[in-house]
């Protein structure tokens, strides 16, 4: 069975695959597992059909069969221990995986995922050059920490897993701040992530959506 998610039909982010697709259609490219695509608008997202897959009308969703799911981290953390290539086979291995996909979404996203809003939403505000700096701190004690544990190995928890896909999906946000710039491991971390043909194929596929909108 073909599973289905979701895409803005034009996405603000212009094709450069920051929307929280590209991390679904990473994984399903991974694992090898073919995907329909249904393009939502930003209208579409909050009527009653659309949140009855997605309670809070955003985008990605995921079906596949009676199965509808919503949370990006939670649509690669099924289709890891449903297929293999996206989880490790040992319990321990899975379990530390599966630790750093939660440190990726709950401790590194936030502060950069604030920071983006901040400078679409906010960037006119009295107080946005001290929101940026406070989370610019808060972000460089992030990248500090995570630079370390990442220290020379090519993926955050042995083998390139899930948790790579949810962490470099998060870093890519801070393209042209500098910030990742300040280890000198973190960057090529993401370079090597975006070479995976994986990678490559989902951030084409998305762009393309992205080229169609514009006629
Ligand atoms: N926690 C949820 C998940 O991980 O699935 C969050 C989903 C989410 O934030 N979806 C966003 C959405 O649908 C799109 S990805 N927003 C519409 C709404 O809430 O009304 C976030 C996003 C949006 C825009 C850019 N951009 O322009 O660069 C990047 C990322």
């Amino acid at each position: 069975m073909t599973p289905t998610i979701t895409a803005f039909e034009a996405s603000p982010d212009r094709g450069r695959g920051l929307a929280r697709d590209m991390r679904v259609r990473w994984a399903l490219e991974e694992i090898g597992q073919p995907y329909d695509v249904r393009l939502v608008t930003f209208e579409s997202m909050k009527q009653p059909a659309h949140k009855a897959l997605q309670p809070f009308g955003q985008i990605p969703t995921y079906e596949a069969g009676d199965l509808v799911l919503f949370e990006s981290g939670a649509i690669l953390l099924h289709l890891g221990e449903t297929h293999p290539g996206l989880l490790p086979a040992d319990p321990k291995a899975r379990a530390r995986a599966i630790a750093w996909m939660f440190a990726a979404l709950n401790t590194v996203e936030p502060p950069i995922f604030d920071r983006s809003l901040a400078t679409i939403l906010e960037r006119d505000k009295p107080w946005f050059e001290e929101r940026v700096a406070g989370l610019d701190k808060l972000i460089r004690l992030r990248l500090a920490d995570l630079s370390a544990a990442l220290g020379e190995r090519d993926w955050i928890a042995g083998d390139f897993t899930a948790a790579d896909i949810l962490m470099v999906t998060t870093l890519r946000r801070l393209a042209g701040t500098g910030l990742l710039e300040e280890h000198p491991n973190l960057a090529p971390y993401v370079a090597r992530a975006e070479a995976r043909p994986a990678y490559q194929r989902a951030f084409d596929d998305q762009a393309a959506v992205f080229e169609a909108s514009q006629g």
